[in-house]
This record gives C-alpha cells, sequence and structure tokens, in this order.
C-alpha cells in the first residue's frame, strides 16, 4: 500500500505543479486511507480516490476594477467546484493577495471531507481573489466585489454552488458580492450565506467556527474527564475565527494569552479579558489597524514584531495546556509543535485550515495529545453555513438559543464520528485518520451509488 500512495502522489504531483498546498493536503488524507481501500476493493476498481481528487471544475476569470484615483487594476478570480456528491459545492471565498489556484484547491479538497463530516447535505467547493482588501476604501472593496460578481454569478445559485467568507472576506463583501448577483439574476435567494441578520442571514453564522473550534476541544477534553475552565490557551490570527474563539473560551472560564496578525502577536499574561475583546473587534473589524495597538493600550501585554528569519513563531512558546490555530495555513512547522509540547500543551484544536505542517502533525500523534484537525474542529462554520441554508429555504429564522443548540450538537456528533472510526480502522484517539476516513467514505458511497459522472 506504501507504494501505491507513493505512485498517487507522484502522479498528483506531476498534474498539478508548483501547487504544494494541494500535495499537502492530498497527502494528508491518503495517508489516512490506506485501511479503507483495503477493506474496499470496490472503491481502488472504481478509482474514487483519484477521482475526489481532481476538481469537477475550475472557473478562472479576470477581475478588473478601478481605484479611488481613477488607476485600472486586474486581479485573478476562481472558483473551484471540487465535489458535489453529497450536496451543492458549498465552501468560503479568500480574498488575500497569496491567493492561487494551488491554495484555493487545497481549500476545496479539504473542504469536501469537512462538509461530508457535517452531517449536512453540503459538497465542497472554495473560491477568491489574489485582491488585498488591507488599506483599501470601502468604494474600492464594493467595486471589486462587484466586479468578481459579475462573473462568479452564472456559476453560482442556490442549488448549484454557495459561497460564503473565508480570510478577507467578511459581512461587507459577501453584502457587496450578494447585492450584485441579485441584480443580475433578479431573484432574493440563499446564493451566499454569511449574510447579515436583517437579509437573510442566520444568528451565530459569525461566531460558529470560533465557538465549534472550542466546543471540538471540550469534547476531546470530556475524554480524559476535564475541562477547559481554567486552562491558558494559546491563540493565533485576531479576525472572524480568532476573536469567537477567545470569546468562547472566556465563557467556559479559560485563558487566552495570545494573539497575532502578519505583522506579529501579543502576550498578555493577565489573559485577554470581554472588555480586551471589544477593543480587538473594534481595532479589527471596524478601524481595521495592526494588533500592535493591544500592547499600547493593555499594559500586561507584550508585543513581538514577525520574524520571517526565524525558524520558529515565538506564539507557540509560551507555557499552556490549549493551543488553537486561527490565522492561516502551515502556521505551526514541527520545531512550533515541540516548543508547544515542551510547553506543557496537549489540546491543539484548528480554527484554520491546515495551520499545521505534515512533520508537526506527526509530533501531535507521536506525543499522543488531543490534536483536533481543522477539517474536524472548525466545522462548526460550514455546518452553521448549512442551517443558514436551511432557513432561507424555509424563509424563517430560528433563535440563537435554537441555532447554537443545533451547533453545539453537530460539533459533538463530528467529534463521536471521528473517535469512533478512528477506534474502528485501529487507531483511536486519532482524529485525524477519523476525521478524513469517515469523511471520506459518505462521500464515496455517495460516488458509488450515483455510478461514472
Ligand atoms: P480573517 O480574515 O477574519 O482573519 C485572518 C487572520 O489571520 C488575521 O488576523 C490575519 O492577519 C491572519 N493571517 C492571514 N493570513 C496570514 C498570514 N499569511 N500570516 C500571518 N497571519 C495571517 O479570516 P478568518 O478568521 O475567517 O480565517 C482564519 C482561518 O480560519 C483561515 O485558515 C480560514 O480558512 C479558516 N476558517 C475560516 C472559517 C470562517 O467561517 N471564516 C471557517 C473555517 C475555517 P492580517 O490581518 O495581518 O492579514
Ligand atoms: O473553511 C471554511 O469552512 C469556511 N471558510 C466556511 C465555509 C462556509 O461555506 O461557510
Amino acid at each position: 500500500m506504501k507504494d501505491d500512495i507513493s505512485a498517487l502522489m507522484a502522479d498528483v504531483k506531476a498534474k498539478n505543479p508548483a501547487e504544494p498546498e494541494f500535495h499537502q493536503a492530498v497527502h494528508e488524507v491518503v495517508e489516512s486511507l490506506s485501511p479503507v481501500l483495503d477493506r474496499h476493493p470496490e472503491y481502488r476498481k472504481a478509482k474514487i480516490l483519484e477521482r475526489i481528487i481532481e476538481p469537477e471544475r475550475v472557473i478562472m476569470f479576470r477581475v478588473p476594477w478601478q481605484d479611488d484615483q481613477g488607476n485600472m487594476h486586474v486581479n485573478r478570480g476562481f472558483r473551484v467546484e471540487m465535489s458535489s456528491a453529497i450536496g451543492p459545492y458549498k465552501g468560503g471565498l479568500r480574498f488575500h493577495p497569496s491567493v492561487n489556484l494551488g491554495i484555493l484547491k487545497f481549500l476545496a479538497f479539504e473542504q469536501v471531507f469537512k462538509n461530508s463530516l457535517t452531517t449536512l447535505p453540503l459538497g465542497g467547493g472554495k473560491g477568491g481573489a489574489d485582491f488585498d482588501p488591507k488599506g483599501k476604501s470601502d468604494a474600492e472593496v464594493m467595486r471589486f466585489c462587484q466586479a468578481f460578481m459579475c462573473e462568479l454569478f452564472r456559476h453560482i445559485g442556490p442549488d448549484t454552488d454557495v459561497p460564503a467568507g473565508d480570510i478577507g472576506v467578511g459581512h461587507r463583501e459577501i453584502g457587496f458580492m450578494f447585492g450584485m448577483y441579485k441584480k443580475l439574476r433578479n431573484e432574493f435567494t440563499g446564493v451566499l450565506t454569511g449574510k447579515r441578520l436583517t437579509w437573510g442571514g442566520s444568528l451565530l453564522r459569525p461566531e460558529a467556527t470560533g465557538y465549534g473550534t472550542v466546543y471540538f476541544a471540550a469534547e476531546m477534553l470530556k475524554t480524559r474527564h476535564e475541562e477547559l475552565t481554567g486552562k491558558t490557551c494559546l491563540v493565533s490570527g485576531s479576525g472572524n475565527v480568532a476573536q469567537y474563539t477567545i470569546e468562547k473560551l472566556i465563557d467556559l472560564g479559560a485563558r487566552p494569552v495570545t494573539l497575532s496578525d502578519s505583522t506579529g502577536y501579543i502576550y498578555d499574561e493577565a489573559g485577554i479579558t470581554d472588555e480586551k475583546l471589544a477593543f480587538v473587534m473594534n481595532l479589527k473589524n471596524v478601524r481595521r489597524c495592526r494588533i500592535a495597538e493591544y500592547a499600547d493600550k493593555f499594559k500586561s501585554a507584550i508585543y513581538t514584531p514577525a520574524n520571517s528569519k526565524l525558524d520558529h513563531n515565538p506564539l507557540w512558546n509560551h507555557k499552556a495546556q490549549c493551543a488553537f490555530p486561527c490565522a492561516t495555513q502551515n502556521e505551526i512547522n514541527a520545531k512550533d509543535a515541540d516548543n508547544l509540547l515542551k510547553n506543557g500543551v496537549y489540546v491543539v484544536s484548528e480554527g484554520a485550515n491546515m495551520p499545521t505542517t505534515i512533520n508537526g502533525v506527526h509530533r501531535f500523534l507521536d506525543a499522543k495529545i488531543l490534536y483536533g484537525p481543522g477539517k474536524a474542529a472548525n466545522a462548526g462554520g460550514v455546518a452553521t453555513s448549512g442551517l443558514e441554508m436551511s432557513q432561507n429555504s424555509v424563509r424563517l429564522s430560528w433563535t440563537r438559543d435554537e441555532v447554537d443548540t443545533r451547533l453545539h450538537h453537530i460539533m459533538s456528533v463530528i467529534h463521536k464520528i471521528c473517535s469512533e472510526t478512528a477506534e474502528q480502522y485501529g487507531t483511536p484517539g486519532n482524529y485525524i485518520n477519523g476525521a478524513n476516513t469517515a469523511g471520506f467514505l459518505k462521500v464515496a458511497n455517495a460516488m458509488m451509488d450515483q455510478g461514472l459522472v
């Protein structure tokens, strides 16, 4: 089987050159699947794995727009429609200068397995553009979003493909894109999720990814008869996922002590409180400024600027019990993983997508800590997007309590599926094997049922 994996990976690399993040995501999944393919030779015969790796469709397009000074710009837009085996394509849009086809293919690939785990009928997709919203005026962001949707609208729809937010795409961007979609189609439908409450959004969608990541950590701790109360927690990022991870940690009596952005991180030994979090939300969501300001405002905090010359990220080198990477891919390498373990961390719940390198993941698995991979731990966001779609379909809004109960239930079911599947396939406690295997089985069976399409 090792030979099979090597041959498959060689093929993936040859067919998809210069897409290292996509290779990494595929590698991480196929590493888990040997026992599944051994038990199910029919999947191998039907080339299920080879088909899942190949997107059903990739759309790539020009996005021309004009800045406030009248200068013209051209960005590249994408939508990767990876799998519609169990539902319409579903996944976020990322606006960030690092966006390219390989990054979106990795994200779309992860999304297929994640969405399968949510228990909801959601296929997998991802999209975005190499546009940088930072430093742009609202008018510039609006013109970009409108130009982006002027092409994307022909490829999406509430029963076809339902995008949402991701890095650089929040309420503001979803609003501008929704407005243009509605104008072009002359239809008010739930074509995007992450909408504002008054025009079709769901209560708790903004909070869902962060809350879900914390619920997943709590479920993992429960297996050791422990809880989050009193635990010191390292959190990276300071955007949507990080903010609500911190909110829920505070709510449950834990002590979050770090936050970061691409320019550096803060360590606040006194702990981040509700009042400090409110400052961060205003800083990041309204004023759109840098995290360094936190340390100017709160004297208990130390700010450390990012240093790309280091072989590790010092944020992960503080005493703690739990870590919640909530910024971006590959933010924890093997050295960072060693530092976390050395500092006493034994719970890692990934709010971001693929934040840990393959070697870092192996460190966590070898140490047998409670390691919740992103495709399971951060699935609360897309699950609540699924709940937003349900509410749009029945033209009703559920209460906050109702959505939170469903979110909580979904996260505990995902935890149960991952842990039971890991056990059934001979690797108890290995949530990554459990998530990959359970996510794969549902999609693979649907593909078998639906024939060669
Ligand atoms: P936001 O844009 O709201 O925040 C992103 C945060 O991460 C910012 O603090 C940003 O800093 C930091 N960041 C982004 N890129 C880098 C980088 N290359 N290096 C260092 N820091 C970086 O995005 P979200 O919070 O929505 O997303 C965070 C992660 O969570 C992503 O991996 C995303 O895919 C994942 N995710 C998001 C979901 C959602 O519902 N939003 C659902 C599931 C997963 P700066 O502002 O300086 O760029
Ligand atoms: O990575 C993710 O799961 C998201 N960015 C959320 C996707 C969604 O459709 O809500």
